[in-house]
């Protein structure tokens, strides 16, 4: 039977390593047929150091397993070997032959696949008529040491948001780094509307694997699996959701209060030095259960018990670094939302960098930050971003600012929070403004980062809807903050701290006791 190259599978595409480290002792071949039968789609023979005789032999025993499969075989880089052994095509580097050339020698039966980086590398690739792209590095991985670029998800969705606008319908997988633990995440959040990944190529994840047959049936069905946190969130249409209606917003404010109130969710905080005593507080006042654990390890155990975490970059080391990305694996794993506030992002390469790789480390429900950290938090190619950053003033036309908000949390299909005099919020359908709070707020320290251990409260207590979650985050603090500013016992920022941690309890209290007063302060 011959395959016909259009119809080719590349949900689960195994690129092989012949290297010592990878492959150890055992036999390609064996290897390769037990990744087949776990379900492997696609195999790319990838061999960077032996003769070409070896290559051709390999490849020749490589061809007849794939065969009885009916799966396509297609080698790396060498164009020759692939006419020698007569297999279904090959997959080419930026720095191989070029694809004009190496479809001349193979015809128009044959597969071409293209490793691409960036959105040049894409446009090009397109445009000679590639069959596949192989895009990355997404992560990386010690199996291909001085790779290009590492590309992360962001990279990755926006090369995929690149090829939907183009109406191309090239197929993708992505490479590097991909494994059990990042396959469902990676497909579910690079998608964009109209385009979503046709497979995950991976090298070590199978040829070093212990059991290949296994991890290729996990892969294979982890390939499909939303990944648990993203149960009941919608992917495709965001744009085109109707709005929720902000008095709906307003009204179910009370329900998640007193969500919190019963269900006192646990606040996990990785947060900086500063707040650390006053976000336990303010956790403590709005209802919930805080823990200020900043070691990586123990975000497994934690993220069981139904509560959110918190990521508060305000002191960030490498070290801390390592632990926030574990924890948020961990929560990514077992389903927990986790809150970013990416403290003083844009500030320093250091944190720019720390952001990137927050990210891209997995999901997050909620990013929470003021101006200049959310515009940090754009993807490369915004326009909006660049004028921010450029610009000493940070002046951003404000409908260009919605807009490059929505764009965000449309791509990142989670709520984005960006604080200042008026807040906005939105889940990339629409942008709402609060405009409580009081400027005490801005006098103390700390209190935008409480604001994020407010929000993960409130989402770990009402997970069903993190907008209204959000929103009610927000009147929350933001009246709470007036209602205490107002206080005759307040002469100033000082007094104003811990008035504000009362009137937290209290409106918790008025809330829980059916009292909704407060909230006729909304706006
Ligand atoms: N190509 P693993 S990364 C072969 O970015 C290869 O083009 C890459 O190995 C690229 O799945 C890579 O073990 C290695 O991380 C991927
Ligand atoms: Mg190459």
């Amino acid at each position: 039977t011959k395959m016909k190259k259009d119809d080719i599978d590349y949900s689960l595409y195994l690129v092989t390593d012949s290297t010592p480290a990878i492959l150890g002792n055992k036999d390609i071949c064996e290897v390769v047929e037990a990744a087949l039968r776990g379900g492997v789609t696609c195999v790319q023979y990838r061999d960077k150091t032996s003769d070409t005789g070896a290559l051709v032999q390999t490849a020749r025993k490589l061809h007849a397993i794939t065969q009885k499969y009916n799966i396509p075989l297609l080698i790396n880089d060498r164009v020759d070997v692939a006419l020698a052994v007569g297999c279904e095509g090959v997959h080419i580097g930026q720095d191989d032959l070029d694809i004009e050339s190496a479809r001349k020698l193979l015809g128009h039966d044959k597969i071409i696949g293209v490793t691409v980086s960036n959105a040049s590398e894409t446009a090009a690739a397109c445009e000679d008529g590639a069959d596949y792209l192989g895009i990355g590095t997404v992560f990386a991985t010690p199996t291909k040491e001085n790779t290009k670029s590492i590309i992360g998800v962001d990279g990755l969705q926006q090369i995929l948001l690149q090829l939907a606008q183009a109406n191309s319908t090239v197929k993708t997988v992505c490479i590097g780094g991909i494994n059990a633990s990042n396959t469902s995440r990676v497909v579910w959040q690079s998608r964009v509307p109209g385009k979503g990944l046709d497979g995950v190529a991976v090298v070590s994840a199978i040829m070093a694997a212990a059991d290949p047959e296994a991890s290729a049936r996990e892969l294979s069905q982890l390939f499909k699996a939303p990944p648990a946190f993203a149960r009941g969130i919608v992917t495709e249409g965001l744009q085109s959701r109707p709005p929720k209606d902000p008095e709906e917003l307003v009204k179910l404010a009370p329900q998640v209060i007193q969500a919190v109130a019963q269900r006192k969710p646990l606040s996990h905080n990785m947060t900086n030095l500063v707040v650390q005593n006053f976000a336990a507080n303010v956790a403590l006042c709005v209802g919930a259960s805080p823990i200020m654990a900043n070691y990586g390890e123990e975000a497994k155990d934690l993220s069981k018990l139904g509560g959110a975490l918190v990521i508060n970059m305000g002191t960030v080391t490498p070290e801390g670094l390592d632990n926030y990305l574990k924890a948020l694996k961990a929560y990514n794993a077992a389903g927990g939302p986790v809150v970013f506030d990416p403290v003083g992002a844009g500030a320093t390469a250091v944190r720019r960098a720390a952001t990137k790789k927050i990210l891209g480390g997995g999901y997050i429900e909620v990013i929470k930050g003021n101006r200049s950290e959310i515009l940090s938090c754009l993807p490369g190619g915004s326009t909006v971003q660049q004028r921010g950053v450029d610009s000493a003033a940070g002046d951003v036309d404000i409908t260009e600012l919605a807009s490059a908000l929505k764009e965000l949390a449309t791509l990142r299909k989670n709520i984005v929070v960006m604080t200042g005099k008026t807040d906005y919020v939105t889940d990339g359908a629409y942008v709402y403004k609060i405009e409580n709070g009081h400027e005490y707020l801005g006098m103390v320290t700390g209190t935008g980062c409480c604001l994020g251990t407010t929000i993960s409260a409130m989402i770990a207590a009402w997970p069903q809807d993190k907008l209204a979650a959000t929103v009610a985050g927000l009147l929350h603090y933001n009246i709470s903050a007036e209602l205490a500013a107002e206080r005759e016992d307040v002469k100033g920022p000082g007094s104003f701290v811990p008035a504000f941690l009362d009137e937290l309890y209290k409106v918790r209290a008025a809330t829980s006791e059916g009292d909704l007063e407060w909230l006729t302060r909304a706006k």
